[in-house]
């Protein structure tokens, strides 16, 4: 009798042609090989709670299409320059009595640029490191010796996404490359830097262009240990505003997909729950994210307050992730 190995371990396979084997599948088979890999790297019913802190509001150089806070895009938002360091500690200290463990600060900056300012973020990451919880900064483009004071300071990751796949990139933004982007997530794992990086779903992309996007982060050396999923939450004025919504099965795909790919990361369902129902967040934990943004607010837009998050994790049985 021959012995053929099951199809996962085929040597002849591609990277992208495992992708989509594994995508494509029958949802129930998905959500099964999903489901053990997650349970065989996290406990199941654990969900990480992480606030998002927006330090620097709108007035960005970058012609990002999706976002509220792009100088390029005629929306309502209120500019605000950099956030002191007392309120930003106050809202630390807030989302650490809420069951947060993880604090990300914001800045609606191209880069980052030594001076003043960067000093001031660089004092809000020690004050939130040393409140014990894991500390994330995204500030846009950042050189090595920056990535290096950072890690200094104490902070334990930093959110560099890829939005999208390299060929759909440059319908979504023009000024900044995909190469840009690489660098930087080369500079922050350089430094000792947890990554975070991940990606949008929902501005007009096909299926195919968000299998790319997985390749590619699964390209990354080291791989993200933080792979946020963001649905598209469309903000008027932004050339993305009347793009429709994401198909949920597709969602539910995309995070089984990602929790196969990147068994050991945390993968958070990021923006657009406010646009979810109930279940279909369930589904999405079910099929391996392990983290939501919990506050009424992500950085400009809203989100679904920390009573109804824990409402929801109360009637799944699950909880918040402790460090
Ligand atoms: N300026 C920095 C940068 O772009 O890296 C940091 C802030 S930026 C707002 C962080 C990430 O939020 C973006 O890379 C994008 O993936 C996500 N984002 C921004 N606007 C969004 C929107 N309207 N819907 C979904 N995700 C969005
Ligand atoms: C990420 O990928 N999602 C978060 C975090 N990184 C910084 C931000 C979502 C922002 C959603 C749009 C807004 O609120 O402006
Ligand atoms: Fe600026 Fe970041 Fe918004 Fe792009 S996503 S416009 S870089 S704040």
């Amino acid at each position: 009798m021959t012995t053929t190995l099951p199809q996962r371990y085929s040597a002849q396979e591609s990277l992208r042609e495992r992708i989509d084997r594994t995508y494509h599948q029958a949802l129930p088979d998905l959500l099964f090989e999903a489901q053990q890999i997650h349970r065989q790297h996290h406990d199941p019913r654990a969900v990480q709670l992480c606030t998002l802190c927006n330090i620097k509001t709108g007035l960005c150089p970058e012609d990002c299409a999706y976002c509220s806070q792009s100088v390029h895009n005629k929306t309502s938002l209120e500019p605000q320059p950099l956030a002191d360091i007392e309120t930003v500690l106050a809202e630390a200290k807030a989302a650490k009595a809420h069951g947060s463990t993880r604090f990300c600060m914001g800045a609606a900056w191209r880069e980052v640029k030594d001076g003043a300012q960067f000093d001031r973020v660089l004092e809000m990451v020690r004050q939130v490191a040393a409140l014990e919880m894991e500390v994330c900064c995204t500030l846009g483009m950042l050189k090595p010796h920056q990535a290096q004071r950072l890690k200094e300071a104490g902070l334990t990751a930093y959110n560099h996404n890829l939005d999208t796949s390299p060929d759909y990139y440059s319908q979504v933004i023009t000024t900044r490359t995909y190469q840009d982007r690489l660098e930087t997530i080369q500079a922050v794992s350089d430094a000792g830097i947890s990554v975070c990086c991940g990606g949008i779903l929902g501005m007009g992309e096909s299926v195919d262009d968000r299998l790319s996007l997985l390749a590619a982060l699964a390209a990354l050396d080291p791989v993200p240990e933080s792979i946020p999923i963001n649905c598209l939450v469309p903000v008027a004025g932004t050339p993305l505003k009347d793009t429709p919504p994401v198909d949920s099965i597709e969602l539910v795909r995309m995070v089984a997909t990602t929790r196969i790919l990147f068994p050991g990361a945390i993968v958070r369902l990021s923006a657009g729950r406010l646009q979810m129902s109930d279940e279909l967040q369930a589904l999405c934990l079910l099929a391996g994210a392990n983290s939501i943004f919990t506050g009424p607010v992500l950085l400009t837009t809203p989100n679904p307050d920390s009573t109804q998050d824990e409402q929801l994790l109360n009637r799944l049985g699950m909880i918040p992730r402790t460090l």
